[in-house]
């Protein structure tokens, strides 16, 4: 590595998937901050809007795009316009997921294929619409946001692990099958972010006492704390840079050492 200007993503143009808020706003926010020109899209105007207003508020000039990442017209439509009005997309971050907590005998194949297609098919439908200019360009960077699901199951998220377990794939053979253009393809796997994405497992009990999730987040993160999507934006922005161009396939797990901790024993 050359020196720090290897993390700068200075003439960049980085799409964030689903990033009106969340994980995905921090993420565009910390890229933003190291010099990409950003891009988001979200399903809905009023969230587009309202997600512009939280990145004019945060001193970024965001672009955004209202799309549903799991229609394909609409995605190559969308990243045809990003193309012409902002510049053909050096970063991909897919993004945008869904999650369905329901037992899996009582999930209907209907809600199943929801999941699976918004937080697998739509990482494979925008990586698709974003790859071909990448190569004539001379390379690019693709972080798909995966999760501890990614390797762990647990009750009632089967959809959701099936899709974050196919994402972990689908990011290795984007990597294997498109590294000799100087593409890289790598996931970020969070550990359990305070999003509105997991506010039901961090909900108040009536007597005042942690969500039993919480707690037992708590016990299982030698953190002690549940991750904030801030702490993504670093890990994002060198999987985003120059400075990690030999780095292909790799899932990057940033959850306070879940992944290494048995647990802290119940007092
Ligand atoms: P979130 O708060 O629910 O935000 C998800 C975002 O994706 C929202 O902006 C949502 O827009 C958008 N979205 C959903 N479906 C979409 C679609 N079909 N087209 C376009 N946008 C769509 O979730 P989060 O916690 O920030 O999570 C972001 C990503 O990180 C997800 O892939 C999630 O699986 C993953 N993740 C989260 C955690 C965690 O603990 N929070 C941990 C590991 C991985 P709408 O509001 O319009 O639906
Ligand atoms: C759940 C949570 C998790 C997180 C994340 C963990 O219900 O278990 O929502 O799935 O969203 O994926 O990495």
């Amino acid at each position: 590595m050359k020196d720090l200007n290897a993390f700068s993503l200075e003439g960049k143009v980085a799409l964030v998937t689903g990033a009106s808020y969340g994980i995905g706003f921090a993420i565009a926010s910390a890229m933003a901050k190291a010099g990409a020109t950003i891009v988001f899209n979200d399903i809905k105007q009023e969230l587009v809007d309202k997600g512009i207003a939280a990145y004019q508020e945060a001193g970024i000039k965001a672009h955004g795009y209202v799309c549903n990442v799991c229609d394909e017209d609409a995605v190559n439509a969308m990243v045809a316009q990003i193309e012409k009005e902002v510049g053909v997309i050096d970063v991909l971050v897919n993004n945008a997921g869904i999650i369905k907590r329901i037992p899996m005998i009582e999930m209907s194949a209907a809600d199943f294929r929801q999941v699976i297609d918004v937080d697998l098919n739509a990482p494979f439908i925008v990586a698709k619409a974003v790859i071909p200019s990448m190569i004539k360009k001379g390379g690019g960077k693709i972080i798909n946001i995966c999760s501890m699901m990614s390797e762990f199951g647990r009750e009632t998220v089967s959809a959701y692990a099936a899709a974050k377990g196919g994402l972990k794939m689908l990011t290795r053979n984007i990597a294997s099958e498109y590294g000799e253009y100087n593409i890289q393809c790598n996931g970020i796997g969070p550990g359990y972010i305070a999003t509105p994405q997991t506010a039901p497992l961090r909900e108040v009990q009536p007597d005042g006492s942690r969500h039993p999730f919480d707690q037992f987040i708590i016990a299982k993160t030698p953190a002690g704390r549940w991750g904030e999507a801030e702490d993504l934006g670093g890990p994002a922005v060198f999987l985003a840079s120059e400075a990690s161009n030999f780095v292909n396939g790799l899932i990057l797990y940033v959850d306070g050492g879940i992944h290494a901790y048995i647990g802290k024993q119940p007092s």
